[in-house]
Parts: C-alpha cells; sequence; structure tokens
C-alpha cells in the first residue's frame, strides 16, 4: 500500500516538473522573441520625433457645425515635419461636439487607434494631442460632420537624427 502511494507521488511530481518545465520555457521565449523590439526605446525612434521643440496646433473653429464654415478644421491643410513640430494638437473652439476621425487606414496603425470613430471632442477647451512619428498623408475626418468637416495632416521627414553637432568643426 504504501509502495504504491509512494509511486503515485513520484508520478504527480514529475508531471509537475512538465507543467513548470514549459511554462518556464515558454517564458524563455517570449523575452526572447517579444521584448527586444519592445525594449529599443519605441523601436529606436529618435529623441527629437518623440519630444519636438514644436507643436502644431489645428483649432476647430466655432460653428464648424455648420456645413457653411467651410475652414472648421483651421487650417484644413497642416504640413509638419518629424523632429521639428510633428506633435499635433487638435483645439477645441466649437460648443457642438466634434471628432478627429482617421479615413481608413493611414501610415501610422497608432494614428488609426488613437483618431478612431469614438475620438470627441466634446466642449470648449478640449484638445486631441497626437505626436506623429512616421513621414505620410493622414486623413481624417468629423464622425457627425463628415460631408463637410475633413483635414489631412502631411508628415514630412526630417532630420532624423537630432546629432547637429558640428562634427567638421577644427
Ligand atoms: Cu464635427
Amino acid at each position: 500500500m504504501a509502495e504504491k502511494a509512494a509511486k503515485h507521488t513520484v508520478t504527480i511530481g514529475v508531471a509537475l516538473l512538465a507543467v513548470i518545465g514549459s511554462s518556464v520555457i515558454g517564458l524563455g521565449y517570449y523575452q526572447y522573441v517579444f521584448l527586444p523590439s519592445a525594449g529599443g526605446g519605441e523601436g529606436g525612434i529618435p529623441e527629437n520625433v518623440l519630444n519636438p521643440s514644436q507643436n502644431a496646433t489645428i483649432r476647430l473653429i466655432a460653428g464648424s457645425y455648420f456645413p457653411s464654415q467651410a475652414d472648421n478644421y483651421t487650417p484644413k491643410n497642416l504640413t509638419v515635419t518629424l523632429g521639428v513640430n510633428n506633435k499635433v494638437v487638435w483645439a477645441m473652439e466649437d460648443t457642438v461636439p466634434h471628432t478627429v476621425t482617421s479615413v481608413g487606414k493611414t501610415a501610422d496603425s497608432k494614428f488609426d487607434e488613437a483618431a478612431n470613430s469614438g475620438n470627441y471632442l466634446r466642449q470648449l477647451g478640449d484638445r486631441f494631442v497626437f505626436t506623429f512619428t512616421k513621414q505620410g498623408v493622414y486623413n481624417y475626418y468629423c464622425v457627425p460632420h463628415a460631408a463637410w468637416m475633413r483635414g489631412v495632416v502631411t508628415v514630412l521627414p526630417g532630420s532624423e537624427q537630432s546629432g547637429q553637432q558640428s562634427s567638421e568643426h577644427k
């Protein structure tokens, strides 16, 4: 009897070791394969792109909910440069809710996630801020007023290196 019980215990022990062993291997695999890309400082994006020295502002001006207010997003076409002013602020100056919503898939899925159909600016002073890190043409619109509220942000490549140190200096 005692011998049978002991055998049973050993069997459970081996099974347990197998479970622990496989999860350790799994963890090792996860760290090796998935973490390096996440640990590279936001995918190796230069510091001056992550934190540009200037913002660019797009105003959602008063009366944008009227079709006749053709300027709604002001400016409607904005061009920014990576590493210079690629942090864009949409500033709500109207009293009727609007959205900043990407039109289809843009060059950056992060923008599409942030600028989704529920991305409402509801009252005066509300802001939507997005720091672009990829060049491209970003079309966006307002969900409730899609027929006339549309805008474009064009992101140009900049001097990707913040290194403006004069290596030529003698
Ligand atoms: Cu709107």
